[in-house]
C-alpha cells in the first residue's frame, strides 16, 4: 500500500467500496473542498472530497441536487454517446450518499477513467471540446424542472451581493492598502454599475431561470484522453436554478485566458480571440436550439461581468483574510484578483469583436 493518511483510509474504506484501498492522493486544484483519487483492489478509482461545510453550510443539499441530475441525465443519455455524469457510492454501513466525520463531511464519486483536465486551454481544438461539453450539459439537463434543485449556495453569481459584501469589508478593514490593492479598488469604482447588469435582465423577463453548472472552468470540463473530445462536466456542487450566463461567463473567462488564473498578477493576461471563437462554436453547437436572441445579446456581458465578478470575490476576500478561497502564499488572492480584472479589460477593450463573434453564430 502506497502512504495514505489512515484517517482517510478509513473514510474511504466506510464507503461501499469493491475491495480495499491501495492508495489516495491529492487530485486537481479545488479552491473550495479537498480533493483525492483513490485506487482500490478491484483496479477501480474513485474521487473522495471533503465538503467545505462553511461554503456549502447544507451539504445533504448538494448531494440530493447531485443524485437529481444523475438520474436525470442517465435518462437522456442517447445510446452509445460517451458522456459520464459521476456516480454517487453510498456509506456502507448507512446507505446514505455520504460519510460523517465529527464535523466533516465527505463523499465517494466515480471516477472518470482515460480523461484529463487542463488548468488552462492551449488549442482551439480544446476550446471547442470546452464550449460543447458546457452546451452538452445545458442541453441534458434543459428539461430538468429548476424547482427539483435546492440552491445549494445562495447569492452565488448575483454580482450586487458580492459587491455590497465588498464595500462592507472595505469600510471594516484595518488593513493597509498597499499600491496593487488601491488599484483594484479604483477598478471595482470604476466598474460599479455593471454590477446588477444580468441581475436586471432577469428582472425585466429578459434571461429566465434554468438549471445551470455554476462553475464550468476549463479544468472542470474533462477531455477524453484519446481522442480529446469532452466526456464529462465535474464538480457539480454548485447545480442549481440560476442564468446559463453565469455559465457561459465562466466558461469563457476562464477557456480564453491561456495564461490561466493563477497567473502571477496578472502582466500579460488577455482575453484571446481565437478561443473565444472556438468556445461559442462548440457551445451553440450543442446548445443553439435552447437559446433566444436576448441569450446570445447578454453573451459580451456574461463575460465581461462574470470575469469581473470573479475579480471582485478574490479581492473581497484578500481584504477579508481570505476566509473563502484557499491560499498558498501571501498576496495570493490579490494577485488573482488582478488577473481577472485584467481580464475584464481585455474584454472590454475588444467589445466589438466579441460581439461580433457571436453575431455570426446567429
Ligand atoms: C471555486 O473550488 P473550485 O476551484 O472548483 C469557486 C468558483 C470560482 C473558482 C475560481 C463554490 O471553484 O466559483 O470560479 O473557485 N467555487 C465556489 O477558481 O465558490
Ligand atoms: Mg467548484
Amino acid at each position: 500500500m502506497a502512504a495514505a493518511a489512515p484517517e482517510l483510509v478509513w473514510i474511504a474504506e466506510a464507503f461501499a467500496l469493491p475491495g480495499t484501498v491501495t492508495a489516495i492522493s491529492p487530485l486537481g486544484n479545488g479552491n473550495v473542498n479537498d480533493t483525492y483519487r483513490v485506487d482500490t483492489t478491484s483496479g477501480d478509482r474513485f474521487v473522495l472530497q471533503r465538503l467545505n461545510t462553511q461554503v456549502f453550510p447544507q451539504p445533504q443539499l448538494v448531494m440530493r441536487n447531485l443524485q437529481v441530475l444523475s438520474d436525470h441525465a442517465q435518462q437522456r443519455l442517447v445510446a452509445g454517446q460517451r458522456w459520464e455524469v459521476p456516480q454517487v457510492i453510498p456509506n456502507r454501513h448507512t446507505g446514505e450518499p455520504w460519510v460523517e466525520n465529527g464535523d466533516q463531511f465527505w463523499r465517494l464519486l466515480s471516477f472518470v477513467n482515460n480523461a484529463i483536465t487542463v488548468d488552462a486551454i492551449t488549442t482551439a481544438e480544446q476550446a471547442g471540446q470546452v464550449g460543447r461539453g458546457l452546451g452538452l450539459f445545458h442541453s441534458l439537463i434543459s428539461d430538468l424542472p429548476a424547482e427539483q434543485l435546492a440552491d445549494t449556495l445562495p447569492g452565488f453569481h448575483i454580482t450586487p451581493g458580492y459587491l455590497a459584501a465588498y464595500d462592507q469589508t472595505l469600510q471594516s478593514t484595518s488593513l493597509q492598502l498597499c499600491d496593487r490593492s488601491q488599484w483594484c479598488c479604483a477598478f471595482v469604482e470604476q466598474r460599479r454599475t455593471l454590477a446588477p447588469l444580468l441581475e436586471q435582465a432577469k428582472a425585466a423577463g429578459r434571461l429566465q431561470l434554468r438549471p445551470i453548472h455554476g462553475d464550468p472552468k476549463v479544468n472542470n470540463v474533462m477531455l477524453c484522453a484519446s481522442t480529446g473530445i469532452a466526456v464529462s462536466l465535474v464538480d457539480l456542487d454548485t447545480v442549481k436554478p440560476g442564468l446559463v450566463h453565469y455559465d457561459i461567463g465562466d466558461c469563457l473567462r476562464s477557456a480564453c485566458n491561456r495564461l490561466g488564473e493563477e497567473a502571477g498578477d496578472g502582466e500579460g493576461v488577455c482575453f484571446d480571440l481565437e478561443l473565444c471563437q472556438a468556445v461559442l462554436e462548440g457551445y451553440l453547437g450543442a446548445a443553439r436550439a435552447s437559446l433566444s436572441a436576448d441569450d446570445l445579446d447578454h453573451i459580451f456581458d456574461a463575460a465581461r461581468l462574470i470575469s469581473f465578478e470573479l475579480g471582485l470575490r478574490f479581492f473581497g476576500d484578500h481584504l477579508a483574510g481570505n476566509a473563502y478561497f484557499r491560499t498558498s502564499r501571501p498576496g495570493h488572492n490579490l494577485d488573482r484578483a488582478r488577473v481577472q480584472f485584467r481580464l475584464t479589460e481585455s474584454i472590454e477593450a475588444q467589445e466589438a469583436e466579441i460581439r461580433a463573434i457571436v453575431d455570426a453564430q446567429r
